[in-house]
């Protein structure tokens, strides 16, 4: 296995040099940034949110609060953080009353984003349909009441990898993620972890390089959880194996 992420790695050097050796067109003048600017240590904060699941005293518990899908902290096998097992809502989506929160970045200053990636895994096993399913991703640049504009909307799959959602670079002060549904529970919708990434003009061929390498281990990093869970490359872009209507793909902002 080593022998072949090795080969892939020199594979994608070769490919990425000769790339940066081109000139840019127009289309390429952004990267995507390796800085996950949603996380909480790097100074991303949730502004407001439709619920969080609480105790027979009414308080947020902490291990499903829903700062925890910020916090980068991960459920993956056998790795169960004590004090965080990802957002659990308090009731469960439906498309007439989603569930939602609103991210902020840091000093609310309006991002330049390209890229989400979800990690639906929770510390509730999948089988009992809590985790997300269907979500739509809308961004402000003036206000954290909107107007919005949606900027994409899918489908997750129900599986324990973490799924990522590229849309044109758009300018986002605010961002509401909002789930219209999950699996098959009637109580909850829950989830592990958001990452939000940057557009990054590329001027400098070295940054452009250092950029590109870093892509391509988070390429590697998926290619990786690809293989140990027999999964496709980019199973965001494999139609759900379902006879129901499943929502199109907006690539362009919409306004709302
Ligand atoms: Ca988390």
């Amino acid at each position: 296995m080593l022998k072949r992420y090795a080969v892939l790695v020199a594979q994608m050097i070769v490919v990425s040099v000769v790339a940066v050796a081109t000139p840019a067109s127009a289309a390429e003048e952004f990267a995507v940034g390796a800085t996950n600017v949603a996380l909480a240590a790097n100074g991303g904060h949730i502004v407001e949110f439709s619920s969080q699941v609480l105790d027979e005293n009414g308080k947020p518990i902490t291990q499903w609060q829903i700062n925890n899908v910020i916090d980068g902290k991960r459920i993956r096998g056998s790795d169960r953080p004590r004090d965080s097992y990802g957002w659990s809502s308090a009731a469960a989506p439906t498309p007439a009353k989603p569930q939602w929160f609103i991210l902020a970045f840091k000093d609310e200053r309006t991002r330049l984003v390209t890229r989400v990636r979800f990690d639906p895994v929770t510390d509730d096993p999948l089988e009992i349909g809590r985790w997300a399913r269907d979500f739509e991703i809308h961004v402000s640049s003036t206000t954290r009441d909107g107007p919005w504009a949606m900027v994409q909307n899918g489908r997750l799959l129900n599986k324990p990898i973490t799924q990522t959602f590229d849309f044109p670079p758009v300018e986002c002060r605010y961002m509401k993620i909002m789930f219209t549904s999950n699996w098959f529970s009637d109580q909850f919708v829950e989830l592990g972890e958001i990452e939000v990434y940057e557009a990054l003009a590329t001027g400098d061929t070295l940054d452009q390089l250092i950029l590109r390498l870093e892509n391509l281990l988070q390429d590697l990093k998926r290619y990786r959880d690809s293989v140990r869970y027999n999964q496709p490359l980019r199973p965001e872009l494999t139609p759900p194996a379902t006879t129901e209507a499943t929502p199109t793909t907006t690539t362009q902002p919409t306004p709302q």
